[in-house]
C-alpha cells in the first residue's frame, strides 16, 4: 500500500466538503488503497492573542447527525470531556448513518507536537479518494474494522487548557485542536506534495474532493490544480506559489463571497495547508509545520 504523502485541510464546512463528494454511482471498492499518514499539529511561538472557542451554546441546539463511537486511551477525566465537546460538534456537523470509530491516544509526542489525526485508509469513492468515515457513509457500513479515525494527543505537553471558557494566555485550547484533528478524520484532507521537484495532487491515481476545489488564484475560474500535469514542475509551482485557495459554492456563501486562501506549508516535507479561516478558528498558537 502507499502511504498519503502530503495532506491538506479545510475549514468549518464539512457539509460543504460531503456534499463535493461524488454521488454514489457505484459501492466504494471492498479494499482499502492507502494507508493516509495522520495530520499533526504543532505548538507555535508564544502568542498574546487568545484562542477562539467554538460556542457549545450554539452547538448544544442541534441535534446531533452521526453518532462518534471514541475509544479513549490514558485520557484523564478533563481531557476526555474536552475532546467529548469536539466529538458532540462534529456530531452536529455531519450526517451518516454509520457510526463513526475513532481511537484517541493520550501519549507522548515528539517536540512541539499537539496532536495528530487521519483516517486509518483511503478507499476509492468512484473515481475519487475517501476516508473511511465517507466510505462507511456510501457504503451503508463499516466497512473495515480499523478505527476510522485514529487521533493522538501529546501527553507531555504542558500547556494544555481543558476548560470550556478562553484559554489563558500562554495556554493551549484542547477542544480547538481535537476539533481541528477531527476534521482531517472525517476528510478535510488532500494530497499535494512535492517530490524532486514535482508536483502531485493524487495518490493511486485518485485526488480527493478536497483536491478538487484548490485553485491557483482566488476566483472561480481560478486553474483548478488537479488539472494541472500530475508530477510537473508546473504543479510544484502552484503548491508553493502562496496562491491556492479553496473554492466552493458553501465556502464563497460562508466566507464573505471569497474563497478561502490557503498557504504552503513546507510542502516538500510533505505536511499540510491550512485555510485562513481555519486558522483563525483554531488556536492562535498552533501552526503547521
Ligand atoms: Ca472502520
Amino acid at each position: 500500500m502507499s502511504t498519503l504523502r502530503t495532506l491538506t485541510v479545510a475549514g468549518a464546512t464539512a457539509a460543504g466538503l460531503l456534499a463535493a463528494v461524488a454521488p454514489v454511482s457505484a459501492a466504494p471498492a471492498p479494499k482499502p488503497i492507502s494507508t493516509p499518514t495522520a495530520v499533526a499539529v504543532y505548538a507555535g511561538p508564544a502568542s498574546t492573542r487568545q484562542t477562539v472557542v467554538l460556542d457549545p451554546t450554539a452547538d448544544s441546539k442541534a441535534a446531533p447527525t452521526a453518532k462518534f463511537v471514541v475509544t479513549y486511551v490514558g485520557f484523564s477525566t478533563t481531557a476526555k470531556a474536552a475532546f467529548q465537546r469536539a466529538v458532540n460538534t462534529w456530531a452536529k456537523t455531519l450526517t451518516t448513518s454509520v457510526p463513526i470509530t475513532v481511537k484517541a491516544t493520550w501519549e507522548p509526542l515528539g517536540t512541539g507536537i499537539l496532536g495528530s489525526a487521519g483516517p486509518s485508509y483511503g478507499w476509492n469513492c468512484s473515481g475519487l479518494m475517501c476516508i473511511d468515515a465517507i466510505a462507511n457513509k456510501k457504503a451503508g457500513k463499516n466497512l473495515d474494522p480499523s478505527p476510522d479515525i485514529v487521533a493522538r494527543f501529546s501527553s507531555n505537553f504542558s500547556n494544555w487548557w481543558f476548560g470550556t471558557g478562553p484559554a489563558p494566555k500562554g495556554k493551549y485550547d484542547f477542544h480547538s485542536v481535537v476539533t481541528h484533528e477531527l476534521g482531517h478524520g472525517v476528510g478535510f484532507l488532500g494530497l499535494g506534495s512535492i517530490t524532486g521537484g514535482l508536483g502531485s495532487v493524487q495518490l493511486s491515481g485518485l485526488n480527493t474532493a478536497y483536491d478538487r476545489a484548490t485553485r491557483l488564484g482566488p476566483t472561480s475560474t481560478s486553474a483548478l490544480l488537479w488539472k494541472m500535469p500530475n508530477n510537473s514542475t508546473t504543479l510544484a509551482k502552484a503548491l508553493t506559489s502562496n496562491n491556492v485557495y479553496f473554492d466552493s459554492a458553501k465556502v464563497r456563501a460562508a466566507n464573505g463571497a471569497k474563497s478561502a486562501a490557503l498557504r504552503p506549508q513546507h510542502l516538500a516535507a510533505g505536511q499540510q495547508l491550512l485555510p485562513t479561516s481555519t486558522r483563525r478558528s483554531s488556536p492562535p498558537a498552533t501552526r503547521t509545520p
